[in-house]
């Protein structure tokens, strides 16, 4: 394998899905990426245990198992995995959600045809044709459609989601660390979206599909509607105001700390191939 890929799962409180999600990751799924990280983010179940006895039960699959040094939400969480990718070489940097809404599966095609290396950053869309929703509100989807069509006009181009579960980075666009001041929470993609007309990021949509059976939203909708609105229009008026602060709590850094990595033996075979 030439070009490196690292798949990390941001994981917060979901002790009922997250094996589901690894489940998902078979050889085909490990012909691509190198390693995967689960990222706990602090999460306050029993989702740290699960994925450990997880691991353990499963030699065979190169999973590390990671937990921030203090929960810093999904934003912050991609900011974490974001510089592992780059401190450890990687070429790119994919993330899939840990509530088992989305699937890595749908990546697959695209992974096959090498379409993520024709695009600064592939990201799975959920309202494009090709999409499959399951468990989703008329009104929710109504919603988004309404918001990618503002992001739309403020970006100037065709926008099909702005930030599903599973997307694709490459390395190199992330080096200088343009989204260090993003939010920290779940409106950091949102920001990501903006920032990708301001730097000119080339961005490739694809259709995933996405469901909802037993997971819990933590979206605030009425609240973060209203706050990624006046985003959208404040960078509409002020285009450098993408290089704010954009966070309530300001770090210096992400880090974490290795629960429990995978075997030697799973490494080498790894590198042989
Ligand atoms: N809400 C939340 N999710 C987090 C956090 N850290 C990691 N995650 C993970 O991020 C994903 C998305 O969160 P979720 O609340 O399901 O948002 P939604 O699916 O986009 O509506 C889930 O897989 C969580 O496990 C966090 O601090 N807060
Ligand atoms: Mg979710």
């Amino acid at each position: 394998m030439s070009e490196r890929m690292l798949l990390f799962i941001p994981a917060y409180n979901c002790e009922k899905q997250i094996v589901r999600v690894l489940d998902q990751l078979d050889k085909k799924i490990f012909a691509y990426f190198e390693e995967t990280l689960v990222v706990n983010n602090r999460s306050t179940d029993g989702t740290e245990k699960v994925v450990l006895e997880y691991i353990q039960a499963h030699p065979d699959k190169p999973i590390r198992l990671m937990r921030n040094t203090e929960n810093y939400g999904l934003g912050g969480s991609q900011k974490m995995s974001f510089h592992y990718a780059i401190d450890h070489g990687y070429d790119y940097v994919c993330m899939l959600h840990g509530d088992d809404q989305g699937n890595i599966h749908d990546f697959l095609p695209m992974l096959h045809r090498g379409i993520y290396a024709k695009y600064d950053c592939v990201l799975g869309a959920r309202f494009m044709p090709g999409s499959k929703l399951e468990g989703y509100s008329r009104f929710r989807t109504f919603g988004n459609v309404v918001y990618n069509f503002i992001f739309a006009f403020v970006t100037r181009r065709r926008i099909f989601d702005l930030g599903s579960g599973l997307n694709m980075y490459k390395v190199k666009m992330l080096k200088d660390g343009f989204f260090d001041k993003f939010p920290d929470n779940l409106m950091f993609n949102y920001v990501m979206i903006l920032a990708s007309h301001y730097y000119k990021h080339s961005i490739r949509f694809y259709p995933v599909s996405w469901r909802e059976d037993d997971q819990v939203s933590n979206v605030k909708m009425v609240s973060q509607a209203i706050t990624v609105l006046k985003m959208a229009f404040g960078y509409l008026a002020d285009r450098e105001s993408i290089k704010k602060e954009y966070r309530e709590v300001i770090r210096e850094s992400y880090t974490c700390e290795q629960i429990r990595g995978f075997s030697q033996l799973s490494e080498d075979v790894e590198k042989e191939e």
